[in-house]
């Protein structure tokens, strides 16, 4: 080797030995999200439906790092749920207010932070946000709400290829490939792991079909509510098991066993495979006879349909079973991507972090879907992993927001956070560090009127109650004592009991308008918008 040589043979081997230790020292980051899965179907959180949803994954992320005990959304809607996330900014500076609204992929994000910062930034699954994904060096998106069965992805926002096989296998195996083939060793990774499970209408992977279908679960204790003692928003929504499933897409039969009328929207049966076909009739075939056969004897259901609480059994049953079945994939998927930062040495140096893009009914009221800010699809869940700074079996009580996402990967990506981002770092919270931190958070609905038919509103909460203020074609509000009335069934709005309280609500309301900029004004500009975008 001459000297010229030498020299330029030192001088790299400093600067990728640099970048190495620069990645040592800089998190990576894994952040999964999960679509409509809810609190009570995970274990850690110890709701109900214990044994069963017990998803050792999952579990282990509760286990190894922090579970958040009061982890809340701003808009329980999916579309704007993930345009928050990106952006650090409430749905009426982002825009998105709804899952019609055009979301404007030209503002900032945090992947693009990310990527100015030297990270190698990709986004895995699905984004429900139209257009080509900006702040990615690579993206494979499912295109709008993306199917179970054989589902087409986009590729860097162009070309859409299909894949055989079940999506929830299929895109942590992509996670990983990007890792194993893609990804730029000489920079962090950050990754949008997006699954579509257990979004609607919950078809099981083929190893899965049979799991839970002997399992019996108990109604939630609210389940047959007559929604009296609150407003008219409980009342009128249209996301009732019984009432507004369809035989077709969420119950699994080809048409309604009981008027042979065709659903009025079919499963997609006609994206399976011959295979695949079968393996799936061979549990729902019989289990739908089953179901069929039942009845008082001569009177079997087919002759003498069910009704009441016979038919909320069946109703509940599959829903409950066919969602359980579809997070069972999602953590083998987990279990899958952990196993393999693992092994490839990285996993203690990757932020991990575990949410969804809202929670979700799972028979409470009655109910499936989200929408409204009563607690389960307020909530939502978030676990974090990162062995260097959180504690194992760390428990946090702070109130934190998907709005808090954004600022806290910059933070933990040693990225400046932009003072416009409108959520705060839970960093140090998940660290264990007391800093002083919100008492109340501000909630925001829009898609009215829409799907489900749950009205517009909003509102605030604190660690004990809660003010909604539904309104557009009414003029409601609500208010909740969580502590007395945790499943929020009687509105004590006017209550003199609550006077004062009610006053102090009022205020913090006011105040929390004011703090994040939303306002009366605006609501009618996105009614305006909404009217021209249908
Ligand atoms: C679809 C579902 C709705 C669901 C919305 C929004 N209907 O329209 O039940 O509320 O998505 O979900 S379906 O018949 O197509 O399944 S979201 O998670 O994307 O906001
Ligand atoms: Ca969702």
């Amino acid at each position: 080797m001459d000297k010229f040589s030498i020299i330029v043979f030192v001088i790299s081997f400093l600067l990728v030995s640099c970048q190495e230790k620069e990645t040592e020292r800089r998190p990576n980051i894994l952040y999964i999200m999960t679509d409509d899965h809810t609190q009570q179907a995970l274990h850690a959180y110890g709701h109900g439906l214990l044994d069963s949803t017990y998803f050792p994954n999952m579990d282990r992320l509760a286990k190894e790092g922090a579970l958040f005990r009061n982890s809340f959304v701003t808009n329980s809607i999916c579309a704007p749920s993930r345009a928050v996330l990106l952006t650090g900014k409430y749905s009426h500076i982002n825009g998105k207010i709804d899952n019609v609204a055009p979301f404007d992929w030209d503002q900032q994000t945090y992947p693009k932070l990310l990527q100015a910062g030297g990270y190698e930034t990709a986004l895995i699954g699905k984004i429900h946000l139209a257009g080509k994904p900006q702040g990615y060096d690579y993206s494979l998106t499912l295109p709008g709400q993306g199917n179970y069965y054989n589902p087409e992805l986009i590729k860097n926002g162009e070309e859409e290829v299909k894949f055989e096989g079940h999506c929830e296998a299929l895109i942590p195996q992509f996670v990983m490939d990007w890792l194993e083939n893609d990804w730029d060793r000489t920079k962090p990774f950050a990754i949008n792991y997006h699954t579509k499970a257990p979004h609607r209408n919950w078809m099981p992977e083929e190893k899965y079909l049979s799991l839970y279908e002997d399992v019996e679960f108990d109604f939630p204790h609210n389940f047959f509510d007559d929604y009296q003692g609150r407003g008219s928003a409980a009342r009128e929504q249209e996301m009732e098991i019984v009432n507004n499933m369809y035989w077709g897409w969420d119950m699994k039969f080809e048409k309604n066993p009981f008027t042979g009328e065709e659903s009025r929207l079919p499963a997609p049966f006609g994206r399976m495979s011959e295979e695949q076909m079968e393996a799936w009739n061979e549990v729902y075939g019989p289990a739908n006879e089953k179901f069929l056969s039942q009845g008082a004897p001569g009177e079997q259901y087919l002759k003498q349909p069910p009704s009441g609480e016979e038919l909320a059994n069946f109703m509940f049953h599959r829903y409950l079973r066919d969602y359980l079945k579809v997070v069972k994939s999602v953590d083998d998927g987990i279990g899958r991507v952990l196993d393999y930062l693992e092994e490839q040495g990285l996993l203690d140096n990757t932020v991990v972090v575990y949410t969804s893009d809202q929670g979700f009914y799972l028979g409470e009221h009655g109910w499936y879907d989200k929408r409204f800010m009563y607690e389960q699809s307020l909530s939502t869940p978030l676990l974090v992993r990162y062995p260097k700074e959180i504690e194992a079996g760390t428990e946090v009580q702070e109130m934190v927001l998907n709005l808090d996402h954004a600022p806290t990967i910059l933070d933990y990506a040693g990225v400046e956070i932009p003072e416009d981002m409108q959520g705060e770092s839970w960093r140090p919270v998940a660290a264990g560090q007391s800093v002083p931190w919100r008492d109340a958070i501000y909630y925001h609905y829009y898609e009215y009127p829409g799907p489900h038919n749950v009205k517009r509103h909003y509102g605030v909460r604190t660690d004990r109650y809660k003010l909604i203020h539904f309104y557009y074609d009414v003029d409601e509000w609500e208010m909740y004592d969580l502590e007395k009335d945790p499943d929020e069934m009687n509105s004590i709005y006017d209550d003199p009991e609550y006077k004062e309280i009610q006053q102090m609500l009022h205020t913090r309301l006011e105040e929390l308008r004011v703090q994040y900029g939303d306002s009366d004004g605006l609501n009618q500009q996105f009614i305006d918008q909404s009217v021209s975008n249908n």
